[in-house]
């Protein structure tokens, strides 16, 4: 089988479970709910979910108790997209090829559906308590989830992010690498280190997945630079230029596109070392990690 047909299998089966544990549509609550499962099942590569999932197999991994958890940090994930979309943020129209949810259901919506994703999000993480494995790495697996989506992670770099708009042209190479590493490395970090806990890895394994997560997140949020001076609306799925548009410096403004690219290629074979090094292997995963300093979308 090519890489092609294993990503489209494992996108599909990170959809099948998706679809088991997001809410029914019913009750006096069904509109949140509804707006929440349109912004979950909207498509998108499904990373987050797919690096959980590689991880926890590279070291071993082989229970469900995964499944809770990587439905969860694709929710999470999600909410984030929503609020970032919303008019008080980057008051976007589309998203993966769609009309972002605050279009769709209104705004008092989507922000009670990324409120109801991100709590959701915990709500089916616990559910991991239900079955097989290791409660106390259960535990620790949340701990992290927690961590990494909140005002340490993501929400911190949202924070920055936003308070950088302001800036302009004075936003330093550190404010920028603190934007980065934790609006979107963060959320991968979790990913890969939640893998990692729930197959048992120890805490110098654990460590070396947080680093070699951090470098694929650069990476990844270096490549989101360029496509959206690169790429076209109907690849991305969303409108480009929209850092431009909001006078973001971005690693392409502050570094341009060659030394971006190089940057992004090192640190990417990078983490495929760092990965290698531990003596696990996973051609899946480092595939994975390779391709995405070429996504196209
Ligand atoms: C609102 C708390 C809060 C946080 C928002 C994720 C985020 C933080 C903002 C979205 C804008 C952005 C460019 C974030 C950087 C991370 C990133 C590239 C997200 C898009 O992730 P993909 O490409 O999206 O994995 P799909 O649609 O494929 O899931």
């Amino acid at each position: 089988m090519n890489f092609k047909e294993e990503l489209q299998n494992r996108v599909e089966h990170i959809e099948t479970i998706l679809q088991e544990y997001l809410p029914n549509e019913e009750g006096w609550q069904k509109s949140v709910i509804e707006a929440m499962n349109y912004s979950v099942l909207a498509g998108g590569k499904r990373l987050r979910p797919m690096l959980m999932e590689e991880t926890y197999r590279l070291f071993g991994g082989q229970g469900k108790e995964i499944e809770p958890f990587m439905a969860a940090i694709e929710m999470i994930h999600t909410y984030s997209l929503v609020h970032d979309d919303l008019p008080a943020m980057d008051n976007d129209e589309y998203r993966r090829g769609r009309k972002t949810t605050h279009v769709v259901y209104g705004e008092a919506m989507a922000i009670l559906a990324g409120d109801g994703l991100l709590n959701y999000a915990f709500e089916t993480a616990l559910k991991s308590f239900e079955m097989d494995g290791n409660a106390q790495s259960k535990a620790q697996a949340l701990t992290v989830l927690a961590r990494k989506a909140g005002i340490y992670g993501m929400i911190g770099g949202q924070t920055a992010d936003i308070e950088a708009e302001n800036l302009g042209d004075k936003v330093t190479q550190e404010h920028l690498m603190f934007i980065h590493a934790h609006k979107t490395s963060a959320l991968i970090e979790a990913a890969m280190m939640i893998g990692a806990i729930l197959a048992g890895a120890d805490d110098r394994q654990i460590a070396e997945v947080e680093k070699a997560a951090y470098e694929i997140g650069i990476a990844f949020q270096i490549q989101d630079d360029i496509l959206d001076v690169t790429s076209t609306a109907e690849e991305l799925g969303k409108p480009i230029g929209s850092d431009a548009k909001n006078h973001k410096t971005t690693y392409v403004t502050l570094k341009g596109l060659d030394e971006a690219q190089k940057e992004q290629r090192e640190l990417s074979e990078h983490a495929v070392d760092t990965i290698r090094n531990m003596g696990y292997t996973n051609d899946f995963l480092m595939e994975l990690i390779t391709s995405l300093v070429t996504r196209q979308k």
